[in-house]
């Protein structure tokens, strides 16, 4: 069934008719030139070059500026094995749909075929994928946030096997926008925007969606998490994958700057999105990060609150959507310095503070991953990094304490099945609403979501020593919607006692929703803040437990049969006992 690099890039000439076609060598060379073509058709802006060196900002269509998850679809041949969790269509009619769309679509333009590999070179774990797009904006971005060429090339030349993605802008009407994946045949369409994880497509579409799929069958996981190491002052670093959903504050802690360095506490980055889950041959789970970059949410970053990231993004970064300050500087809401006369805003348009933001609240930076400060020596390890705990979190105004560990593999998949979030603006749709986003994977699972649960649970028997697992929120607020908890850097102080607890060490308490930290196992030295408010924060609401349960169980309801009878029990233990 796997087809061929050069006959399938034939075929999509043959449907799109560029006016020529561009194959990517992933060369210094090459980026310059994309950004050179760009910079004379206004695609992008250059930053100032003394402050922001080989910087640009791009404007997108003021219509593509978030995923489009309605627009997004998994085509399995049989509508259940996609599950209520996924748009879905049959996929013939998903092919002659995207057909038409494409016919013709890239006549006049560069078609760029690009191929490139997820994971670092030489890894048993990477993949292979080749995207072809007529947006020189996705060709640059893909330089940065994988890695591109002939490192792909000789990887397909090993394995016989490749992800065929086919993108186009087209005319960037929401009307004739789709993302289509084929999952039994790996393929990728995305038609009608140029934003993220709408077009890049080795990041969601590849890395998640159909990587998620390949990983069931071959025996793997594909997750929404971050990896970071934790080291401790005598050196050693515990590495853990952390699933929250989307602008929900992954990058933040994978590049956290810890309040504890003077203990000795600090942390490593491996990755900041996309964590792939293998076992090896002891039978220890190992994650590798598949990509190369970092595609951040700007608003909220500052030197204050992420100065790893702040570093990250100041040379060799592509900005989307950010405000631009007179200086030819990127601004945002939560820069940390006051918005400057003249600034223009994500339109380009003079910002007149009027109540709308003057960088859209989904606006990213692209940066390489290798600019961070402290990315971990082993972040491109061909073995990946051992995992000791897996952490799923999520945005919550009220009910989820700060932290809770579950009692075994079975509950903590629970914990993260069941997981409810607040919704962002990384998606386009309302913001602020409950909904539940499992395991922060809702948009990306690219199957079946009861199967999904059941994979997991498998999972964890396969594993010698399976990972800890705990559930987070950093989000909890007060009666007067003030955050009880001060997050980012402090937030090492969770991370410590989830540590201690990996290492059989630390105080809890056992509750009917796992075990909750002792106000005095979680490390508060030099830091200002309330006893009370630790004491609420980390606080077991049992009234707002109650609404929760019922909320996982008409939830769950929607899987039928799918949903494994463990999971079922541990609902049914769970209002039992609230
Ligand atoms: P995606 O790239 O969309 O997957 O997002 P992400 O999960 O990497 O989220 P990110 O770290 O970019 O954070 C998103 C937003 O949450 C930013 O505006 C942050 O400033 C904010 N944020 C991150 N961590 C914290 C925290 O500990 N506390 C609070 N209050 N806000 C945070
Ligand atoms: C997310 O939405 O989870 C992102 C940004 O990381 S995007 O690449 O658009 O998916
Ligand atoms: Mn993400």
């Amino acid at each position: 069934m796997q087809m061929e690099m050069k006959p399938w890039v034939q075929q999509c000439t043959e449907l799109t008719k560029p006016e020529r076609v561009y194959w990517c060598d992933g060369s210094e060379g090459e980026y310059n030139q994309l950004i050179n073509t760009m910079l004379k058709d206004g695609t992008l802006l250059q930053l100032n070059a003394t402050t922001y060196p080989n910087c640009y900002l791009h404007r997108s269509n003021p219509n593509d500026v978030a995923r489009a998850e309605q627009l997004t679809f998994v085509c399995t041949s049989s509508k259940d094995d996609a599950g209520r969790n996924n748009n879905w269509m049959a996929p013939d009619d998903a092919k002659e749909k995207m057909k038409e769309l494409f016919r013709d679509c890239m006549r006049g333009r560069t078609m760029f075929v690009i191929p490139y590999v997820m994971g670092p070179a030489g890894s048993p774990y990477s993949k292979v994928g080749v995207e072809i797009t007529d947006s020189a904006y996705v060709a640059a971005s893909m330089h940065i946030m994988t890695r591109v060429g002939s490192v792909a090339l000789d990887q397909y030349q090993r394995d016989g096997e490749f992800v065929p993605g086919l993108h186009s802008l087209g005319d960037l009407s929401p009307e004739r926008r789709l993302i289509v994946h084929v999952p039994e045949e790996k393929l990728i369409w995305s038609f009608g925007s140029g934003y993220g994880g709408n077009a890049l497509l080795g990041k969601k579409c590849f890395a998640l969606r159909i990587a998620s799929h390949m990983a069931r069958r071959e025996g793997w996981l594909a997750e929404h998490m971050l990896i970071l190491g934790l080291e401790n002052p005598s050196g050693n670093v515990t590495y853990m994958a952390v699933a929250f959903p989307s602008a929900s504050g992954k990058t933040n802690l994978a590049m956290m700057v810890s309040s504890l360095s003077n203990e000795g506490y600090k942390i490593w980055t491996v990755g900041d999105d996309i964590a792939w889950l293998n076992i090896d041959a002891e039978g220890q789970l190992r994650a590798i990060n598949p990509e190369a970059g970092f595609f951040g949410v700007a608003p909220g970053t500052s030197h204050e609150t992420n100065p790893v990231a702040m570093h990250t993004m100041e040379k060799n970064s592509i900005f989307t959507n950010v405000a631009l300050t007179p200086a030819n500087e990127p601004w945002w809401e939560g820069f940390g310095t006051p918005p400057p006369a003249g600034l223009l805003d994500w339109q380009g348009t003079r910002w007149n503070n009027d109540g709308k933001t003057a960088a859209h609240p989904n606006s990213r930076f692209t940066s390489p991953a290798r600019q961070c400060p402290i990315i971990s020596p082993h972040w491109e390890d061909p073995q990946g990094v051992p995992i000791s705990a897996i952490v799923f979190g999520s945005r919550r105004s009220d009910t989820i304490p700060l932290v809770s560990q579950s009692f075994d593999w079975n509950h903590g998949v629970f914990l993260g099945a069941s997981m409810g979030a607040e919704t962002t603006a990384a998606a386009t749709g309302t913001v602020g609403i409950v909904r539940r986003d499992p395991m922060a994977m809702l948009p990306f699972c690219g199957y079946n979501m009861g199967d999904y649960f059941g994979y997991w649970l498998s999972f964890g028997k396969r594993l010698k020593k399976p990972p800890l697992i705990f559930r987070v929120n950093w989000f909890r607020k007060d009666r007067n919607g003030k955050f009880l908890w001060p997050g980012y850097g402090e937030n090492i102080r969770v991370l410590k006692w989830i540590l201690d607890r990996v290492r059989g060490r630390g105080n809890a308490v056992k509750t009917t929703i796992g075990y909750i930290p002792t106000t005095d196992s979680i490390d508060t030295s030099g830091m200002n803040l309330a006893s009370s408010a630790l004491l609420e924060v980390l606080s077991y609401d049992r009234s707002g437990w109650k609404k929760e349960v019922d909320e996982i169980v008409k939830f769950f309801s929607q899987f039928d049969t799918r949903l494994p009878v463990a999971l079922q029990e541990e609902v049914a233990s769970l209002k039992s006992q609230l």
